[in-house]
């Protein structure tokens, strides 16, 4: 009862920030991501009577406290196969983890599909972007490689709120994400709580619901037509409105420093200048650069004179989560 899963993070155009309900995960709106090659968590899992208590190690450290996120999902799993095995879970990624870098969603997307396999269920994607999606919202958006869409759906037992692929990774090839990391400082105020804070006191976050919508079509549209300019224009908007309603919060998060600002005032000078670049940002202070690959030389140049950058990581659309053999122990 052992299996490892690779899962690549992946970073939304059109971002999920609240939840209609916080115990299944079912998001207020629909969002949009695009699965990056260069970010992922391996995770290997095993199921066995040997084990005493249940054991999760996260880049070579154990973790002490209850990881509620991660044994919710076990426990999920152990139900649905039946069993009752205790665990070990050992996982790595290649980026820090919980500095707004999608790590939860590379995270519950390879344990969940590692722990499917371990306990031999054989769940279809759509099956696995739901079961994943219980674990993490943004997570059910690694389960398929390229451009993804995560739908809201309607009903309340989430069974329609899953993942399917806009187009593959091979569809948009020379599309780009450059990832700066700007601290590898935890963040303070995680995406659950922050989230929830900002659906109970953000007083726009009814216009922003009224919007997304229209984000979503004009970016898929855009995704499908290979239209640079519209997805770059719509994604940066799209993220601005949730900061906007981040930072009107009550109390706020307000996830930039410095850096932040720097790299937002220097991408928006460039492509003033004829340099097509676009930002997104997440849950954290790293602006991602959203560009194409023929002007990556040229960024990657002009970011060497930003101080504030500590290591850039650029992503090109990556493959979903899949099963591999190699264990991590
Ligand atoms: C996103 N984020 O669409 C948005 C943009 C952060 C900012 O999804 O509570 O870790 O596990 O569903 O998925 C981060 O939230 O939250 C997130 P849960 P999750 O990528």
């Amino acid at each position: 009862m052992k299996a490892t899963a690779i899962a690549n993070a992946n970073i939304a155009l059109v971002k999920y920030w609240g939840k209609r309900d916080e115990k299944s995960i079912l998001p207020y709106n629909g969002s949009i991501s695009m699965t990056c090659n260069g970010l992922f968590t391996i995770t290997t899992l095993e199921f066995s009577k040997e084990y005493k208590k249940d054991r999760i190690v996260i880049n070579d450290e154990e973790l002490r406290k209850d990881e509620k996120d991660i044994m919710g999902q076990i426990e999920r799993i152990r139900k649905m196969a039946g069993i009752r095995e205790k665990t070990k879970i050992v996982s790595e990624s290649n980026f820090p983890v919980a500095a707004g870098l999608a790590s939860s969603a590379s995270g519950l997307a390879a344990l969940t599909l590692a722990a499917t396999k371990a306990v031999g269920l054989n769940l279809n994607q759509k099956e696995l972007s739901v079961l994943t999606r219980r674990g993490s919202g943004s997570a059910c958006r690694s389960i398929f490689g390229g451009f993804v869409e995560w739908l809201r759906g309607e009903k309340e037992d989430g069974s329609d709120s899953y993942t399917k692929q806009i187009v593959d990774k091979n569809y948009w090839p020379d599309f780009r994400m450059i990832t700066t990391i700007v601290t590898e400082i935890k963040k303070k105020v995680g995406s659950r709580a922050g989230m929830a804070q900002t659906v109970e006191t953000c007083p726009y976050y009814e216009s922003w619901l009224k919007t997304v919508n229209q984000d979503l079509d004009i970016i898929r549209e855009g995704i499908l037509k290979r239209d640079f300019r519209t997805v770059g224009l719509q994604a940066e908007y799209n993220c601005l409105k949730m900061h906007a309603l981040m930072m009107t919060t009550n109390p706020p998060i307000i996830y930039w420093i410095p850096a932040t600002m720097e790299i937002i005032q220097n991408v928006i000078a460039w492509r003033e200048k004829g340099l097509e670049c676009y930002f997104t940002i997440d849950a954290g202070p790293q602006v991602k650069i959203i560009c194409l690959e023929k002007d990556i030389p040229k960024i990657k140049g002009k970011l060497k004179n930003i101080k504030g950058i500590k290591k850039i990581i650029v992503c090109k659309p990556g493959d979903g989560t899949k099963i591999i053999n190699k264990h991590l122990f």
